[in-house]
């Protein structure tokens, strides 16, 4: 059936007045207006309806004194179309707003988008018809509409949160909100006013309003980290980079982490000295760029509680060199959220504005406000009588536009406000299952607010228009999540919501600012480029996770997850795949260390342990060069006996450095990393000999290495494991050494190569199953492949210490870890299994790349503890350092 038949029906079947079109989007600010021109031009009819009396969006409404952007206006601009790039020229390097929308009446302008806006006009039903598989809504304004496709473009701060203080209904005074700036001159001069808020539209807006106001008091609840624009013309230097090479420049920004052409900063804090740090630091402030300092400092600002605090304290040495009175500064020094887990702010003067005598800083959280009276408002110690009240009190930011605005009845009548009760869910933040038809720009799920929205709108914009296109052009009518794909959407953005330290702050972006609104991280942190390689997958993948549907064609859905894999897991899956490697089995023994050891020096250096020493140990055929790892604390320490990985072929006792360092840490334990013979100049059973002789070495040698006498614990990964695994049972056999507790991570434990895991991930997880068959090949004679020295699985297992076995989802070895692991459960041995969520076999040792694994290593650090008799509580489980410790190994 034709959409024009389609229509036609709908119309009879609703008002005669119906107006009927392809697109109805909702918002005429950056995302509404771009995606009007695309529609139109792929020729949709589309109407767009918009409250507001005019374009802009956000930027209509918010006109409080200062506000501005706070991203580079280069940047902060739509890129589709070179010849607007050049017909438009900012003043600023932040622009203020009547120049943000005057651009954008500039651009409904140049592209006539005016004509197909209806303005002042509010949705107030939107209800999915099943019948007509349109979309009707009703509005405040006008005619109703039926239409195909439903777009909301409402953005994401723009539904005012309420002020939740009682009284405000009694105050006399004049009320303002700086999300609902009047149009009209607000006068202020001479006038007692308070504001209430010191996030972005707070600290903007003070440092102006004190310049008028007689008195200007603000009432803060949570500092909040403010960093000087030093606005002036647009950067010299970023202006050149983008006219040298427009294209590039753009590209760059629309495949980043946060939408600026920014490179991945990664030298990480540990590695820099003191000076260094400072050095960056000082660097960035002077550049007045949020973006930057954001990101550029050094690379586990971001996602380390105490990478992030050496920045923070640098924040707050700012904030008192400028404050003059101690005590004010004090109170506007954050310290309950990371830097950056709560959005900060770009200012012009803020912290000084402090050292005005006409401005009085309010720390609620001493005296926090009890009520709005008739002449002021009355803090539980004081009250102050002011003119003028402005609200900078925030929104019901991601979901407020879409939820609160007008009801929403997808398939079954189901509402979204009853949908989304416990926090909203979406696949892509674009889509909701059982609301077909149904987009959402920016909304929950995507990016948006954690980037630069221009660039971040573009891209939702044409995923949307193209896919409609296409659905167009292969007879599609309707388009719906699956609930397979939108409940591994947000499984997905769980797994991204624990590399940050979003989760860490009560903040709009976790609905803590609204009382009684589900908590949980809404904006997609993940970041720009892998989110646009995620969506473009979905599109490549014929749709994956979507039901399509059309009158003359047959049903299409493929469902499933989009990403099954960590996040980090991605990016370093999809680096190597980038570098085109050749298969390490290719290359030859020694071809193939080679290339381990060129590769290992990329990766992040391990963090610092009270000590590394070297030395040589008695093998079982002559002595092996071992590297110990002995924690910051005071000694003796339980000992671990530690195997690395490389197929019984390639690396030494040092390439898991950062493994031994980060395990050396968290449990508290010397770590010794065994340098064991390595095939094929040492053949089994070389390696299995050698690992059970070290360890009897070691535990003899207990206390000249400084460890407590007694038993020692096993640990290896890969080969190491298998390593492990076998000097367990030898041990056992042979009467000692004593071993308390064996830790293998992914272990090779078996020779055959027929378990579904050989064949599910073959190929495509860096370890592939050609790799194992080269790594056996080499490693061992078939006819010894069945000797428990080679395949502990065959051996016998009761009488064995307690394990844990951790295994990874994507890893040809899965199958056999954890069929080691219910063999020595069948056995009577105590045994923990891990299993390794959307982990690669590399992923629990490569620490500081896969940060996903820390919860992994936290819990391999505490079955340690337990087999070493130590209580749980030791274990570290913050991903760094304490800053002291870090200043000690820098400096
Ligand atoms: O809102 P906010 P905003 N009693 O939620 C306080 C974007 N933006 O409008 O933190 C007392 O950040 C609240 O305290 P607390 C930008 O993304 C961009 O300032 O909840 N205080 C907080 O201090 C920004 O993040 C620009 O404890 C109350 C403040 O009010 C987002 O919009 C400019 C309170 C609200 O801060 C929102 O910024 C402006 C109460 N009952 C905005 N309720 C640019 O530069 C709330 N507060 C581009």
């Amino acid at each position: 059936m034709q959409d024009a038949t389609v229509a036609a029906r709908a119309s009879e079947a609703t008002s005669s007045t119906t107006q009927q079109l392809d697109v109805a989007v909702v918002g005429a600010g950056f995302a509404g207006l771009y995606l009007l021109y695309r529609l139109r031009k792929a020729g949709f009819t589309t109407l767009l309806l918009e409250e507001a009396g005019d374009v802009g969006g956000t930027w209509y409404w918010n006109r409080y004194p200062g506000a501005r952007c706070d991203i580079q206006t280069i940047d902060y601009s739509y890129t589709f179309d070179p010849d607007l790039e050049s017909a438009w020229q900012w003043s600023e390097k932040y622009a203020t707003q009547p120049e943000i929308l005057r651009y954008l009446g500039f651009v409904a302008d140049r592209y006539e988008l005016r004509r197909d806006i209806r303005f002042q006009t509010k949705v107030t039903a939107a209800n999915w018809d099943e019948a007509t598989e349109r979309w009707l809504l009703k509005t405040d304004n006008g005619a109703a509409i039926s239409c195909r496709y439903y777009i909301m473009a409402t953005g994401c701060l723009s539904a005012p949160k309420p002020p939740e203080i009682d009284g405000v209904k009694d105050f006399k005074g004049e009320v303002y909100f700086t999300g609902r700036w009047p149009h009209e001159e607000v006068k202020l001069a001479g006038k007692r006013v308070a504001v209430i808020g010191t996030g972005s539209s707070g600290i903007q807006s003070i440092p102006l309003i004190s310049e008028q106001a007689a008195q200007l008091t603000v009432f803060q609840r949570t500092p909040n980290f403010a960093l000087p624009a030093h606005n002036g013309p647009p950067p010299a230097e970023r202006i050149a980079m983008l006219q040298g090479d427009r294209a590039g420049y753009r590209e760059q920004a629309r495949w980043s982490m946060a939408g600026v052409p920014y490179p991945q900063q990664t030298a990480v804090s540990w590695q820099l000295s003191d000076a260094e740090r400072r050095e960056r630091f000082e660097q960035a402030w002077a550049t007045g760029d949020l973006v930057y300092i954001l990101t550029q400092l050094w690379a586990d600002q971001g996602v380390d509680v105490e990478g992030n605090a050496l920045l923070a304290e640098l924040i707050r040495e700012k904030i008192h060199a400028t404050v003059k009175d101690s005590d004010t500064a004090a109170a506007l020094s954050p310290h309950d959220h990371p830097f950056g887990a709560k959005r900060p702010c770009l200012d012009t003067n803020y912290y000084a504005t402090y050292n005005r005598p006409n401005v009085t800083l309010v720390n609620l959280r001493q005296e926090p406000i009890k009520q709005i009276t008739a002449s002021g408002i009355r803090t539980d110690k004081r009250a102050f009588d002011v003119d003028v009240i402005v609200f900078a009190t925030g929104f019901d930011a991601m979901t407020g536009a879409i939820m609160a605005v007008h009801p929403i009845t997808g398939r079954g009548g189901k509402s979204l406000s009853d949908v989304w009760a416990n926090g909203p869910q979406t696949y892509l933040g674009l889509t909701v299952a059982g609301f077909p038809n149904l987009f959402m720009i920016t909304g929950p799920g995507s990016p948006s607010v954690l980037s630069n929205m221009a660039v971040s709108i573009e891209q939702h914009d044409d995923w949307v228009v193209d896919r409609l296109v296409a659905m167009r052009e292969a007879g599609f009518t309707t388009v719906e999540a699956t609930d397979t794909a939108q409940a591994g959407w947000t499984r997905h953005m769980a797994d991204c919501a624990t590399l940050t330290l979003h989760r860490l702050a009560n903040t709009w972006y976790t609905g803590a600012n609204v009382p009684g609104k589900a908590q949980g991280v809404m904006p997609y942190t993940g970041g720009v480029g892998p989110y646009r390689s995620i969506c473009n997958e979905v599109a490549n993948g014929g749709m994956l996770g979507f039901r399509l549907t059309g009158p003359n064609v047959s049903e299409q859905c493929n469902d499933g997850e989009v990403v099954r894999l960590q996040p980090d897991v991605r990016l370093v899956l999809g680096m190597l795949t980038e570098m085109n490697l050749p298969p390490i089995e290719s290359l030859g023994a020694q071809g193939a260390r080679d290339f381990v050891n060129e590769f290992n020096k990329g990766r992040p250096a391990g963090r610092p342990v009270g000590e590394v020493g070297v030395g040589a140990l008695q093998g079982a055929d002559g002595p092996l060069p071992y590297r110990l790892y002995r924690p910051a604390t005071p000694g003796p320490h339980p000992i671990v006996v530690y195997f690395h990985g490389g197929g019984w072929v390639l690396g030494d006792e040092q390439s898991d450095d950062p493994f031994c360092r980060d395990m050396c840490r968290r449990t508290g334990m010397i770590f010794v990393s065994v340098g064991y013979r390595h095939a094929p100049e040492h053949r089994f059973p070389a390696a299995a000999e050698d690992g059970c002789a070290a360890t009897r070495w070691i535990a003899e040698h207990a206390a000249d290495l400084g460890g407590k006498p007694g038993p020692v614990m096993v640990a290896g990964w890969s080969a190491g494991a298998n390593i492990a695994a076998v000097t367990c049972q030898l041990a056992r056999d042979r009467g000692g050494p004593e071993i308390s507790g064996q830790l293998l991570v992914c272990p090779v434990t078996d020779c055959t190569f027929d378990r579904p895991s050989y064949t599910d991930n073959a190929t495509g997880y860096f370890l592939t199953r050609s790799l194992m068959y080269w790594f056996w090949d080499i490693y061992c004679s078939p006819a010894d492949r069945t000797d428990p020295r080679a395949s502990p699985l065959r051996g016998k297992l009761d009488g064995l210490p307690s394990a844990l076995v951790a295994t990874c989802e994507f890893d040809p070895l899965r199958d056999e870890g954890v069929a080691y692991a219910e063999a020595l459960a069948a056995a009577g041995v105590p045994v923990e299994q891990l299993k390794a969520r959307g982990h690669f076999h590399s992923s629990l040792t490569m620490v500081d790349v896969v940060i996903t694994g820390v919860s992994a290593r936290v819990q391999m650090a505490e079955a340690l503890r337990r087999f070493a008799g130590l209580p749980a509580e030791g274990v570290r489980t913050g991903r760094t350092a304490s800053p002291q410790e870090i200043n000690a190994a820098a400096g």
